[in-house]
């Protein structure tokens, strides 16, 4: 087969091949993983990193190292079952989930769901079918193809999927007009390096080691975060920012650039518009350090001195400053304008202009995949609406099951389809989310490898495959290479992945469309098939053969791709750097409703071993995580007029919600600010993770989610 590179030990007679796959977690690293697979047994018997691919670098990180755990665990769910009569929608007990449901074929559970879809979209109309999934793989057929081809053509409501990225996504829009930014690589050849809202050896370790290389000839790394990382405690400098104030910090940081005359004038002239009246806006009296420091709780001479060291690099000899921006930052309800305003910072430098400035928050843009020839949107129009379905926004999956209209008008939800995603867990407003998913009127599938906290309320769950199992191509949000997943192993039981159960269900509802039979290779024909320049060369072929590819991105005359560098780059409708609207400061809704009842701000983190709610079942995993889980992190003068001390039992609580923890006062939160980790329900102390305290609220930008604006009180239990 040519899709698997040649193991010189199967020349030896061990019978192995070694098989090209991509990880398909949500993760920006998008790592080459080559995956050894016994020749007789048809098993996998390790994974590593691709030494090939120049981002991977040979090396997976801990939660993937050991990834055989989680494709071989005896936990798997491994053939379609129904839920038995009589047992109530629910949490069942972890590793007995099984015993409430009944074995079914995959020929009975695919007509059981069409029928029961017909029969609800008949009597209340199509919309009343909510699919309900997000990034469990992103590789492009897993994450977005078959199914959407299916519930457009169904009539279905359509999901805005919110949950994680759209507050920044917009801003990038906005400011850039595409999502764009300094390669991993090119950050070794930075003088300065902020990490702005990124916990790079959490969740993008593969960043690192290009971070120690630029630090080994010299360059400085600061960390910004509320929270002390890993990554925080090996930076040279960790300003401790106060939630939620990121605009205020970067506008503090214009008003001394400008303040000073050191921005890059030949090229905000030449690239940006609007300059004149951000430069007005950034000098007013508010944005002053002094003003700044009270807001962001770092004091004056420290934003002086950094926006004059932000401002100063790259100049006179200088290497440049890149700033990496994740998503923490926007998941607040002004995180839309946090990220714009950061992502405006190397446009008043310049720091475009030189290899290893920039800036990074997501390069998904780079990969110009054909993805209305994967989902098909016109098929709506075939429909029983014959129009575009409405839009329910994730991010409020509890009011749009608890409220007849969904909340956004129309009919109420009668079924929900679950897949690539574990809402129970990981949707704000769980008490909401959970009464909703009780509903003895809602007909729930669930598409997954775990019986996960979402399986529990399901009436009919149905088997997915590992990124072993199936064959995908995918981009990346941290990198700029395109690869193709070839499938090392059969699929385990009866799996089936995104194609395979979309397609067919398809059928079963009597599509007629030739497109309910694409098979893989020819969606990844059809995802690479889009005719845009930085495509070029690229196909399916190649990618077998050469596992990686990178994209065809302009270069300069020393062969340096340097995004916004010229105008051609912006796809703003001006064509140039958006300055304008004007970035504002404000306060979130969350701290002016509630901040004298509930004074502590919360951190509902990702836990460093988990990806969000994924792994968190296996018990390596939950090894490697033992000393966070379950904990709330607090700072000693919160802990102490509460009398609470190290190992308490504690209540954190808010009026949507309540959980169990145990205290650890330790160094990681400042004073004002608690965190805690995301993990499974049904493992945690009261069947209630850290989402029981956050809320339905949008951000300002994008509609995204809010968990990073949660305010609570705790106590002793
Ligand atoms: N190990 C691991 N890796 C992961 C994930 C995981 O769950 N675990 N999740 C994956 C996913 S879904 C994503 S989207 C990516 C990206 O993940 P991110 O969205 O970047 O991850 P977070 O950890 O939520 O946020 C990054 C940092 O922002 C900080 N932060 C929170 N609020 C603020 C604020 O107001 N200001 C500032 N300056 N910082 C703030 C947090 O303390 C955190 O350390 O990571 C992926 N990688
Ligand atoms: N409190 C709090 N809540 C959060 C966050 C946070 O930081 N704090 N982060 C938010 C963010 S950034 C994100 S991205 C979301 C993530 O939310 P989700 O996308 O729901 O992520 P996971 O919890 O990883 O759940 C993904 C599920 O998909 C399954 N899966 C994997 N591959 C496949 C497949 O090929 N097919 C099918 N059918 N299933 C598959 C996995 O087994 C897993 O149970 O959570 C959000 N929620
Ligand atoms: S989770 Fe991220 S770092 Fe880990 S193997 Fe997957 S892509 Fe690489
Ligand atoms: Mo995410």
């Amino acid at each position: 087969m040519s899709q698997e590179l040649v193991d010189a030990r199967s020349e030896t007679r061990t019978a192995t091949r070694t098989v090209h796959a991509v990880c398909s977690h949500d993760c920006p690293d998008s790592c080459g993983v080559l995956v050894t697979v016994d020749e007789l047994s048809g098993r996998a018997v390790k994974v590593q990193g691709d030494p090939a691919h120049p981002v991977t670098r040979g090396f997976l990180c801990g939660k993937v190292a050991k990834y055989l755990d989680r494709v071989y665990s005896p936990d798997r769910l491994l053939y379609p079952m129904r839920r038995r009569a009589g047992v109530p929608k629910g949490p069942l007990e972890q590793g007995r989930e099984a015993e409430a449901f009944d074995r079914i074929s995959w020929d009975e559970a695919l007509d059981e769901i069409a029928a029961r879809l017909k029969k609800i979209a008949a009597e209340h109309g199509p919309e009343s079918i909510l699919p309900y999934s997000y990034a469990g793989t992103i590789g492009q057929l897993g994450y977005g193809s078959m199914d959407r081809r299916f519930f457009h053509r169904l009539g279905a409501s359509q999901l805005d999927r919110t949950v994680c990225s759209s507050a920044g996504g917009t801003a990038l829009l906005s400011v850039y007009g595409v999502k764009l930014g300094t390669s991993p690589e090119d950050f070794a050849h930075a003088g300065l390096i902020i990490a702005w809202g990124a916990n790079i050896h959490g969740n993008n370790i593969h960043l690192w080691p290009f971070i120690e290389e630029a630090r080994r000839n010299g360059a400085r790394l600061v960390v910004i975060d509320p929270y002390r990382t890993r990554t925080a405690t090996l930076a040279d400098e960790h300003l401790a920012i106060h939630p939620g104030t990121d605009t205020a910090l970067a506008l503090g940081m214009m008003h001394v650039i400008l303040r000073e005359g050191l921005e890059d004038s030949e090229y905000i002239e030449r690239c940006t518009r609007g300059f004149a009246e951000l430069r007005a806006h950034a000098l007013k009296p508010e944005h002053a350090p002094e003003a700044v420091a009270k807001i962001t709780g770092i004091d004056a001479a420290t934003i002086e001195r950094l926006a004059r060291v932000y401002a100063a690099a790259g100049r006179n000899g200088r290497k440049p400053a890149a700033i990496r921006l994740n998503y923490g930052i926007q998941r607040s309800e002004n995180g839309g304008t946090a990220a714009r305003t950061v992502a405006m910072l190397p446009l008043l430098t310049g720091s475009w202009t030189q290899h290893g400035g920039g800036f990074q928050l997501s390069t998904s843009g780079s990969f110009p995949f054909n993805s209305n020839a994967l989902q098909m949107p016109e098929l709506m129009k075939a429909s029983p609406l014959g129009r575009a379905a409405r839009v329910v926004n994730m991010s409020r999956l509890g009011q749009a099951l608890t409220q007849p209209d969904a909340g956004v008008g129309g009919p109420p939800v009668k079924a929900l389809f679950v897949y690539n995603s574990n809402p129970a867990a990981i949707a704000p407003n769980q008490n909401d989310v959970l009464t909703g998913m009780r509903r003895a009127d809602l007909f729930m599938v669930v598409h997954e490898q775990f019986f996960t906290d979402t399986a529990d309320y399901a009436d009919i769950v149905l088997p997915a495959p590992t990124f072993l199992e199936t064959k995908d191509v995918q981009g990346a949000y941290g990198h700029l290479y395109a690869q193709v997943s070839a499938q090392a192993i059969a699929p385990l039981g009866e799996a089936r992945n995104n194609v395979r159960l979309f397609g067919e269900l398809g059928r079963r509802m009597g599509f007629e469309e030739s497109c309910f039979d694409d098979r893989e290779d020819e969606l990844i024909d059809q995802a690479l098939g889009s005719g845009n320049p930085w495509f070029q060369g690229i196909t399916r072929e190649r990618l077998e053969r050469e596992g990686h590819v990178r994209l065809t991105l302009p270069v300069n005359e020393a062969g340096v791709t340097l995004p916004f560098s010229s105008p051609e780059w912006f796809r703003t409708p001006s064509g140039r750097g958006e300055l304008v609207p004007v970035p504002v400061f404000a306060a979130p809704v969350e701290s002016r409703a509630n901040a004298q009842q509930y004074p502590l701000e919360f951190l509902p983190r990702k836990a460093d071993n988990y990806m969000n709610s994924t792994f968190a079942n296996i018990p390596l995993h939950q090894r490697m995580e033992a000393k966070t889980a379950g904990v709330l992190e607090m700072h000693a003068s919160d802990a102490a007029p509460r009398g609470i001390v190290s190992g308490h039992e504690v209540e954190v609580f808010n009026a949507r919600g309540r959980v169990t923890l145990r205290a650890h006062v330790n160094g990681h939160v400042g004073a004002g600010v608690v965190a805690a980790r995301l993990d499974w329900n049904k493992l945690s102390r009261d069947g209630a993770n850290v989402n029981a305290l956050t809320s339905e609220r949008l951000t300002d930008l994008g509609g995204g989610a809010t968990f990073y604006s949660t305010l609570v009180e705790v106590r002793k239990a």
